[in-house]
């Protein structure tokens, strides 16, 4: 059977339960998925970073292979940067901006860095020390600066502040150097742009850290005002917790400002998205499709830095399982499910739901990367491209400019 005929079939199914295929297909072919530059180099875990062959060595290699992912999928069209790991030589930003246009892409959110330097022991922003809450906000207006020079509108900031011991320091005096420094930092956001609040509830600190969850970061962004929203990174949420739940809050305030997608375990394991749990992900875009308008400005971008399984292919596979989870929840019978919802109708509810999730949507998806001109199977395109072994011939294999335990 040609995939046409998969479609037209696929088509028929959705139709008698009120779907229209054409709708999703739209909608698809507009979903948007940001990708790290931290990701294309040889950046890990704490304990070890196996180098991996042809990884990106520089930030030109970083877009280069950022493009590669964009041109096989047609749907990762911007990078994310981490200042300084992306600090280009002579801080020539437009030039930086250029390259990457000249390759089909652009510049996505700029992520400052305020937890490598020695004098973030304890912590930045929340830094007992007023002199270094003082540098880690110089080097985010530094980075407020950087963004119009990328064309970027998105400030993602993480903290890893915390403390590692009860009594090491004042937990509401903490807060309350957040609050003061975030404000400084929100003042100097550029003109309709936007500050994302990136939280997590442990690591590197262990006690207690002082973006811990998404409600502090929404009583934060809620005090800054319309220019701050929260972030909602996959893998920043203890076992067990209902993730999709706080998609649906925060859209509901109108404060999701994006995500920073992956997959865990354990713990901030940094998988490729959806690999441990497709349907968690699939029911976080049940609430994206589900909220509608209310979900528009939304930021999908992708925080993964692979270890040992190459860096260009799991990231992706992490673009198009996203893609699959959007098609999947673009498919669930909304007018069908809110009538079982109304009627009290628990099973039915859940099985519309499910149904969706289980359904096969490979015609879908094969029939919308048609109409873009990417591969139908762009994984397969890129095993098949031989662009792994001209990396490895090219750059060799080294440790470098990826961050972490370089
Ligand atoms: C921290 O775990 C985090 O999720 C933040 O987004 C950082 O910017 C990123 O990973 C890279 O360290
Ligand atoms: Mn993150």
């Amino acid at each position: 059977m040609s995939n046409a005929q998969r479609y037209s079939l696929l088509a028929e199914q959705l139709a008698e339960t009120g779907v229209d295929i054409e709708v999703a297909r739209a909608a698809l072919k507009h979903q948007r998925i940001e990708t790290p530059s931290w990701g294309y180099a040889n950046s890990g875990t704490r304990f070890k970073v196996y180098p991996w062959p042809g990884a990106a060595r520089s930030v030109p290699e970083k877009l280069d292979d950022a493009a590669l992912v964009h041109s096989l999928c047609g749907i990762a069209p911007t990078v994310a940067i981490h200042i300084p790991w992306d600090r280009p030589p002579d801080d020539d930003y437009a030039g930086m901006r250029q390259y990457a246009e000249a390759k089909g892409i652009a510049i996505g959110a700029v992520n400052p860095n305020v937890f490598q330097s020695e004098d973030y022991r304890l912590g930045s922003l929340g830094n007992p020390s007023a002199a270094i809450r003082e540098a880690a906000l110089d080097h985010i207006i530094e980075c407020c600066e950087i963004m119009p020079k990328v064309n970027s509108d998105i400030l993602s900031l993480w903290f890893a502040d915390g403390t590692n011991y009860a009594g090491q320091d004042d937990l509401r005096a903490r807060k309350q150097r957040f609050e003061q420094g975030l404000g400084v930092a929100y003042s100097r956001l550029p003109g309709g742009s936007r500050m994302m609040i990136e939280y997590k509830f442990f690591e590197p600190a262990f006690y207690s850290t002082d973006v811990a969850d998404w409600g502090m970061a929404l009583v934060m962004a809620l005090k800054l005002g319309p220019q701050a929203q929260v972030l909602v990174d996959l893998g920043h949420h203890a076992q067990g917790v209902n993730i999709e739940q706080i998609v649906a809050a925060l859209l509901d305030e109108g404060r999701l400002g994006g995500f920073h997608f992956n997959n865990r375990k354990y713990a901030d394991d940094d998988l490729i998205v959806g690999s441990v749990n497709p349907y968690e992900l699939f029911l976080i875009y049940n609430e994206l499709v589900a909220a509608g308008e209310a979900a528009r400005d939304v930021a999908y971008m992708i925080d993964q830095s692979h270890n040992i399984e190459g860096k260009i292919g799991p990231m992706l596979q992490s673009v198009l399982n996203c893609q699959e989870a959007l098609a999947k929840a673009l498919i669930v019978p909304r007018a069908r499910l809110a009538a079982a919802q109304a009627a009290g109708d628990v099973l039915q509810a859940h099985r519309l739901l499910t149904d969706a999730f289980r359904a096969d949507v490979r015609p879908l998806l094969i029939a919308v990367r048609e109409e873009m001109g990417v591969p139908a199977d762009p994984i397969a395109a890129y095993r098949a491209g031989n662009y792994e072994a001209q990396r490895a011939e090219a750059r060799g294999s080294q440790l470098g400019s990826g961050g972490y335990a370089v």
